[in-house]
């Protein structure tokens, strides 16, 4: 079926010869501002690659507004074509990010850059930005955004630090959604077999797609892109289903690479690639820090029992100690979240759900100690002391190793 189509869009787009770059878009609901990001993908194939022949690809999961209807309707450059399509499987981002793979890999397209569809700052750079390096040599190129201090909670306390410490890359946005891809890993992502699992279809594929790079050894660079601007989301009150995805496949691509990750000690810095960006300062916004600490001491009462029978004794202790200290101080919070990667590993499927979740009532602890501890910082200071943080993570790597047997 999927093959089917697949074959339709082979024989109406090559008929000209080959699409060298292909600008991928996961839509649901974006009718706001869809418009924007692919006039700004399009501008973006026409000022920096006139000679090459560009296609927006709109993977849409069946919006119930008018997402699809306006993003049929964006006048395009003569050297870029379009495709607006639905997938079908799970529903999430994954899965439209799976066909967008599916359609580069059947284009044989060059290189590949990711745009989401709820971006309000992308610029025609971003793209010269993602896909340029592609073109001199780089496999993969993530984002690196300025982004106010509390936010992207998941990446600073979380995605970063388990990046840097199982493969030593300073990947400072490895789910950013916003990548530059090579042939080699469009072919690699097709392959990976965490398709099957129930995260990577949705808000997980981000982070897999980081990790097949990097457990693949590629040559990765950041590409630096300035302010993200984009619909916010608060840590206490919508992260909830996004939090086990995007943690539940981060967790699943950490067991298919430990013999690689278990060998890597030094740290990597990934060359940058800076162009023409406006500096802006992110706008600021609030957070709850009093909801994050509610559902934590609650969360952790509520499932004492489960935490006790999952946690090595100390571990259980430690955490017992930080409910009531209100505080998960850096080096508490690497080795809860050593001890929960090591855990899931063994726990039985129908477990999963309830542990990640247990992990995620402790990130919010996480969160709110964070953010009352950087309450007076500027966004500089605060990410210095995220980088710190994250070296932390990985100084304790020794200690993951040793639980991990
Ligand atoms: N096709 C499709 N796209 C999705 C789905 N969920 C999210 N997306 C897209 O994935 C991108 C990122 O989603 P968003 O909710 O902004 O997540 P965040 O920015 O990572 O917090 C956006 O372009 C969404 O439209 C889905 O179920 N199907
Ligand atoms: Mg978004």
């Amino acid at each position: 079926m999927v093959e089917n189509r697949l074959n339709e869009m082979h024989k109406i787009f090559s008929k000209d010869g080959e699409v060298d770059i292909l600008v991928g878009i996961p839509s649901f609901n974006n009718a706001q501002t869809i418009e924007y990001v692919i006039k700004q993908a399009a501008n973006g194939l026409e000022e920096n690659f006139p000679k090459m022949r560009g296609i927006i690809v709109v993977s849409d999961g069946n919006s119930t507004d008018k997402t699809r209807e306006i993003a049929e309707s964006v006048s395009l450059p003569k050297n870029v074509d379009r495709i607006v399509t639905t997938y079908t499987g799970i529903p999430g981002k994954g899965s439209a990010i799976k066909l967008i793979l599916q359609i580069a890999e059947k284009l044989n397209c060059k290189a590949l850059a990711f745009l989401d569809a709820d971006l309000r700052s992308v610029t025609s750079e971003w793209i010269r930005l993602l896909i340029q390096p592609i073109f001199e040599g780089v496999q993969f190129v993530a984002p690196r955004y300025s982004r106010y201090k509390y936010d992207g909670t998941i990446t600073n306390q979380i995605a970063y630090p388990f990046t840097l410490t199982l493969f030593g890359y300073k990947i400072r946005q490895p789910i950013g959604g916003d990548f530059g891809l090579s042939k080699e890993l469009i072919q690699l992502l097709l392959k990976t077999p965490l398709w099957n699992t129930e995260s990577v279809p949705r808000f997980g594929i981000d982070i897999t797609i980081t990790f097949t790079a990097l457990a693949n050894n590629m040559n990765v660079g950041e590409a630096y892109l300035g302010v993200k601007v984009h619909d916010v989301k608060d840590p206490a009150a919508h992260l909830g289903p996004m939090f086990k995805q995007v943690v539940g496949a981060l967790f699943y691509n950490a067991y298919l690479y430990e013999n690689i990750w278990k060998n890597i000690v030094h740290v990597f810095e990934p060359k940058i690639f800076k162009g023409k960006i406006e500096e802006t300062r992110p706008q600021p916004f609030n957070v709850n820090i009093k909801a994050m600490e509610e559902t934590f001491v609650n969360g952790f009462n509520e499932k004492r029992e489960m935490l006790k029978s999952v946690l090595p004794e100390q571990i259980f202790e430690l955490l017992g100690n930080c409910v009531k200290e209100l505080r998960i101080k850096v080096e508490d919070w690497a080795k809860i979240s050593f001890n929960f990667l090591r855990y899931f590993k063994y726990c039985s499927q129908n477990l999963r759900e309830d542990v990640l979740d247990a992990y995620r009532i402790c990130w919010l602890g996480r969160v709110a100690t964070y953010v009352k501890e950087s309450l007076d910082m500027s966004d500089e200071e605060a990410e210095e002391k995220v980088n710190n943080e994250a070296l932390t993570f990985m100084k304790l790597k020794p200690y993951l190793l040793s639980i991990w047997g």
